[in-house]
C-alpha cells in the first residue's frame, strides 16, 4: 500500500524474535521467528537444523535417526565443515567445527524484520595445529536464509590454509524426480569412482544412484527444481569455488547408523565452499568470507 501522507513513516515491520530453548538431547538451541519464516540453530556446531518459510515444507532435511549428543555431529540441516573437508588421518571427517559448542556473540532483530545471529568458534586443542585464527558465523533469517563464515588469520607472519563448506541437506519430495541446474561443463572429482576427474556434460543433473561429487572451480548459482513439492530452491554463493553434490542412495544409507534406510529418497546435499584443490590460504591479518543465500519459490 502506498503511504498517503509523506510525513508519516511507513509502518514498521513486525520485529523478528529469538528464543533460548533446550533442544533435543537437552542441547542448547535458539529458535528464531520472523514474519516470513522460522529457524532453529543448535550451539553445538552452530548447526542450523531447520529453516522453514511459513506455508512451505521445511527447506532443510533432518534425519529422524540423528543423534543429538555432545561431541556427535547432527545428521541433517547445515553442518559447518571447517577447517578441513573429508577425512584427515586419525582426525575424523569434515573438521572439528561441527562438533564444538560455539559461543553466541550477538543476536540482532533488524528494523526490516530479519534476524541475524553471530557465533564464534571457541578456542580448542584441535585448533592448536593451525596459526591463530578466529571463525565467526552469521546466520540471517528472513524470507531467505543467508549464511556467512568469516575466517580471520590472526597470525603476524604465517599463512592460514583451510577448507570450508556448508554441508546443506535439502528436503525434496522425491530425489529421483528433481532436476539440478547450474553445473553444466563443470569438472568434478567423482568419489564413487575413486575420485576420477570428470566433466558434467548434461545441462541437468538427475539422481538415480549414489552421487558423491566435488565440483571444482565453479561459483555458479545452483537451482533444484522439485516437481513433487512444487518448488524451486536457489543456492547463490560468494567466496565459494566448490560445490559438492551428495546422495548416499541405498547401501550407504543402510551403513549409516544415524540415517534412516529410506531417507535418501527425500534428501539431497548441495554443499557450497572451498575444498580439495580449492582449499583457501589466507595471508596474515587477512580474512576470507564464504557467503551463501538460500531461497525458494513455489512453482506455478
Ligand atoms: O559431502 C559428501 C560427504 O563427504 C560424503 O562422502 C559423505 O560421506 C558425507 O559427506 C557425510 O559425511 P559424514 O561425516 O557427515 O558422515
Amino acid at each position: 500500500m502506498v503511504n498517503q501522507n509523506p510525513q508519516t513513516p511507513p509502518k514498521a515491520q513486525t520485529p523478528g524474535r529469538v528464543m533460548f530453548l533446550d533442544g533435543q538431547g537437552e542441547l542448547p538451541m535458539i529458535g528464531i521467528s520472523t514474519i516470513w519464516s522460522s529457524a532453529e540453530v543448535y550451539l553445538q556446531g552452530a548447526h542450523l537444523t531447520t529453516f522453514r518459510k511459513h506455508g512451505e515444507t521445511p527447506l532443510t532435511f533432518m534425519s529422524q535417526c540423528s543423534r543429538f549428543s555432545e561431541g556427535h555431529a547432527i545428521r541433517g540441516g547445515i553442518p559447518v565443515v571447517f577447517p578441513w573437508f573429508g577425512m584427515r588421518e586419525g582426525m575424523g571427517n569434515h573438521g572439528f567445527a561441527r562438533v564444538k559448542t560455539w559461543e553466541l556473540k550477538e543476536f540482532a532483530p533488524a528494523p526490516d524484520g530479519s534476524v541475524s545471529v553471530r557465533f564464534r568458534l571457541p578456542d580448542c586443542p584441535e585448533a592448536s595445529s593451525y596459526p591463530p585464527f578466529t571463525a565467526d558465523y552469521v546466520i540471517t533469517v528472513s524470507e531467505s536464509l543467508t549464511l556467512q563464515l568469516i575466517v580471520t588469520n590472526q597470525s603476524q607472519d604465517e599463512p592460514l590454509a583451510f577448507e570450508n563448506c556448508f554441508h546443506t541437506y535439502f528436503n525434496v519430495g522425491d530425489v529421483t524426480a528433481i532436476s539440478i541446474l547450474g553445473l553444466q561443463n563443470a569438472s568434478f572429482l567423482d568419489k564413487v569412482a575413486n575420485f576420477a576427474h570428470r566433466t558434467q556434460t548434461e545441462d541437468v543433473l538427475r539422481v538415480s544412484s549414489e552421487v558423491d561429487r566435488i565440483y571444482l572451480n565453479t561459483s555458479a548459482t545452483v537451482e533444484i527444481q522439485d516437481p513433487r513439492l512444487g518448488r524451486k530452491i536457489r543456492i547463490e554463493k560468494q567466496g565459494s569455488a566448490s560445490t559438492v553434490v551428495w546422495n548416499p542412495w541405498i547401501a550407504k544409507s543402510q551403513q549409516m547408523p544415524d540415517f534412516g534406510n529410506d531417507e535418501y529418497q527425500r534428501m539431497l546435499c548441495i554443499e557450497s565452499g572451498n575444498v580439495a584443490s580449492n582449499e583457501l590460504t589466507v595471508a596474515p591479518g587477512r580474512s576470507s568470507t564464504l557467503t551463501v543465500r538460500l531461497s525458494s519459490e513455489l512453482l506455478p
